[in-house]
């Protein structure tokens, strides 16, 4: 079997479950490193004043890890600015949200560059290169033009918008030449997969075959979907020794016998938090029985918090939890639990297991890993449901979900009425077909199945 070399901006050799906060893309890629071993390339969360070194490698248990400093400036441009106030917005469906500069692209190319100059003198002849995420989309484009011939792969983690968005962006035309240098191109929907093809057929005068073999910028590739997993018996494990935690036994104690509502997200504008607090509004006005008997957690650790928008969504989510609360507590119940802050893998999975309803009502989302979660997490013998909304790519998978649209509020209320007191027989059953289905479509499995499409795809030039 050929070295792995995954590539991601953000790498984190810390240990996983006691990290907390960390996004979804480190969680998933750590899972599959500790699998399969090889090497982790990419930025070490630092930044300088200075241009920076050589990278600084080192091993830990099968993975190696070399990981390269930022400039202020190419943070600034690369990371705050063109992948996380042009990419990530737009590619979320947020046109309002999103800025271009022609400053930060060319910031964006730099780093690309950058890393691609410090990737290349560590590959040898036979290894594998597998890139993730929008912030690197010109990595296979930058290592091809200094010479190198590997197979490579990139998966996108966050969805692939649909073709009227996507022109939208002003360099849309040299983000797909982009990613047509790689040989294939993972996807975590069918939904984003097409959108991927329509460009193709549409815009960039390619061809779309039935295998997803793409013809396209004089090169031929795969394309696919590859929904991405989690460790489902790891995080089961964890909800059942949880289960006698003293911090579960807190948080039982402090329920007094009510039911608990939870969302954990990162503090995001495409996790749908104020909707969701307004449906949470609506529950309580709409049903009045239902006060002081459900308590709603919300766990939103903020993140990216020196872009704007971010600090702009947590003023907001303040203050629609302010209003909630301050129009329905009562001496002894809040309606919502709102924590600012992370907590480990396997604190998470307890709580998950305390609550009978899992609300993960993104208004965009890639997958969302945090639906696995909760499912993974539920004690078999009495789950609770989870209320999940239809744009996080996990609806595809999770169809034994209540499914909502994040935008009707009463929507989610409502379904949030039929969790909460669904009957456990309807429990169980929807509950079991989706546990099954994380088991056997696990992060291991999402690792293998792109690895080995990776090693078979077929190598050659467009004639
Ligand atoms: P994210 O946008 O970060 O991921 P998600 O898929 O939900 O979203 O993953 C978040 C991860 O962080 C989960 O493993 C969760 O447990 C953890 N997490 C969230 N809040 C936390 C908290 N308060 N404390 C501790 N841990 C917390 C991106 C894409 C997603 C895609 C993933 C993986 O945006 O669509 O599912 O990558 O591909």
């Amino acid at each position: 079997m050929s070295r792995l070399i995954i590539v991601s901006n953000r790498v984190t050799p810390a240990k996983s479950s006691k990290s907390g906060g960390e996004g979804g893309l480190a969680v998933a890629v750590k899972a599959a490193m500790q699998e399969r071993g090889g090497v982790w390339f990419g930025w070490s969360g630092r930044v300088f004043d200075h241009e920076p070194g050589p990278p600084d490698i080192f091993d830990v248990g099968r993975v190696t890890y070399a990981l390269v400093d930022l400039s202020q400036r190419d943070h600034d441009e690369y990371y705050n600015g063109y992948a996380n106030s042009t990419l990530w917005p737009l590619f979320h469906y947020r046109l309002d949200l999103t800025e271009f500069t022609r400053r930060n692209l060319a910031g964006y190319q730099r780093v690309n560059h950058l890393f691609a100059s410090k990737l290349a003198p560590l590959l040898q002849p036979e290894d594998q290169v597998w890139v993730h995420d929008y912030h690197l989309i010109p990595m296979a484009e930058q290592l091809r033009a200094i010479g190198c011939q590997l197979r490579m792969g990139f998966f996108l983690h966050i969805p692939w918008p649909a073709l009227e968005i996507l022109l939208a962006l002003p360099n849309h035309r040299s983000i797909v030449r982009a990613l047509c240098a790689y040989d294939l191109i993972g996807f975590q929907t069918t939904r984003d997969l097409r959108a991927f093809w329509e460009y193709i057929e549409l815009e960039a005068g390619g061809d779309v075959h039935d295998d997803g073999t793409i013809n396209a910028y004089g090169r031929v590739l795969r394309t696919a979907a590859f929904p991405i997993g989690i460790d489902t018996d790891t995080v089961a494990a964890y909800a059942a020794e949880a289960e006698t935690s003293r911090q579960n036994r807190r948080l039982t104690e402090s329920l007094q016998g009510r039911k608990m509502v939870i969302g954990v997200d990162r503090l995001d504008y495409s996790k749908g938090l104020v909707a969701r607090m307004e449906a949470v509004d609506h529950l309580f006005k709409t049903n009045p029985d239902l006060r002081g008997r459900v308590t709603t957690l919300q766990i939103a650790p903020p993140s990216r918090a020196d872009v704007p928008e971010y600090i702009e969504i947590r003023q907001q989510l303040e203050t629609i939890v302010g209003h909630v609360n301050g129009a329905y507590a009562e001496f002894d119940w809040m309606p919502i639990r709102y924590l600012n802050k992370g907590f480990t893998r396997r604190t998470l999975a307890g709580f998950y297991r305390l609550s009978h309803v899992g609300l993960v009502t993104p208004l965009r989302d890639g997958m969302n890993l945090v639906a696995k979660e909760y499912v993974a997490a539920q004690k078999p013998e009495d789950p609770g449901v989870l209320v999940l909304s239809r744009f996080a790519g996990a609806a595809e998978e999770l169809t034994g979900a209540l499914i909502v649209n994040p935008y009707d509020v009463e929507n989610v209320a409502d379904a949030m009425r039929g969790a909460l007191i669904m009957p456990l027989a309807e429990r169980h059953e929807r509950w079991q077909a989706m546990f099954e289905w994380l088991q056997r479509y696990d992060v291991a499995a999402w690792q293998r199945s792109f690895t080995a499409a990776l090693e078979t795809v077929p190598i050659k030039s467009a004639a």
